[in-house]
């Protein structure tokens, strides 16, 4: 009996992990069919106003790199549109970026004058951003997390991780959950043979 059901939920669990790949994050192309331009002076602040991002959605930038290019810089540099020291720099005319943390995101056009003329973006994610997991999926998992998943997994019953949530930033968790699922549940039926 206990076989069985470990041999469940380390089906349950193998599933879980499979399964994980379409929950990713959302995808956004900034200025939408516009693009990343000058030409038409979109609003970019009124377009990242336009969506909830959430942390493991990614940004996508497109546009002619003859004309234009994309740089992450701080807050006083994106003010000041002041492209002199950027934290990244892209430049392929189709640049696909992650966002992986919580807080304000700020990207400008690094040739000359396009900033000043409002080609910036200011990707925004609220630190209460997704309530739910107390625990910060862009954090390591912690040792803590670990334990709670192999005890609750003694009842051979994977309650809080059957249920995909449709934010991609809780993505990281119910997999590294369901992993650890089944690695103790076929753990579990090695033992359970060996003592037969
Ligand atoms: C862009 O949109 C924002 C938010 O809707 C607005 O506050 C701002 O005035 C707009 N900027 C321009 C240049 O129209
Ligand atoms: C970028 O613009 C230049 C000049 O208009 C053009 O020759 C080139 O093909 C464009 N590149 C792309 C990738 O669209
Ligand atoms: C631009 O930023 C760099 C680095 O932060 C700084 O040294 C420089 O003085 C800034 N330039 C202007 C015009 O603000
Ligand atoms: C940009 O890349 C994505 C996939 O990475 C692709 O689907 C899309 O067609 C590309 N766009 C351009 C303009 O090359
Ligand atoms: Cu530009």
């Amino acid at each position: 009996m206990e076989k069985v059901l470990a041999m469940a939920t380390g089906l349950v669990a193998l599933l879980l992990v499979a399964g994980a790949g379409p929950a990713e994050g959302a995808v956004y192309k900034v200025g939408d069919s516009a693009g990343w331009t000058i030409m038409g002076s979109p609003n970019y602040t009124a377009w990242a106003a336009s969506k909830t991002f959430h942390v493991g959605d990614t940004i996508v930038f497109e546009y002619n790199n003859s004309f234009h290019n994309v740089l992450e810089v701080t807050k006083a540099e994106y003010n000041a549109c002041n492209a002199s020291s950027p934290i990244a720099t892209y430049a392929t005319g189709n640049d696909s970026i992650t966002i992986k943390t919580k807080g304000h995101h700020y990207f400008l056009c690094g040739f000359p004058g396009h900033c000043t003329i409002g080609q910036k973006v200011d990707i925004y994610i609220p630190k209460s951003s997704s309530a739910a997991p107390s625990t910060s999926p862009a954090a390591a998992p912690s040792p803590s997390s670990g334990s709670s998943s192999s005890s609750s997994g003694t009842g051979g019953i994977p309650t809080p991780a059957a249920a995909p949530r449709p934010s991609a930033g809780t993505k990281p968790v119910p997999q590294a959950f369901a992993l650890v699922l089944a690695v103790f549940s076929f753990v579990a039926v090695a033992g359970g043979l060996v003592r037969q």
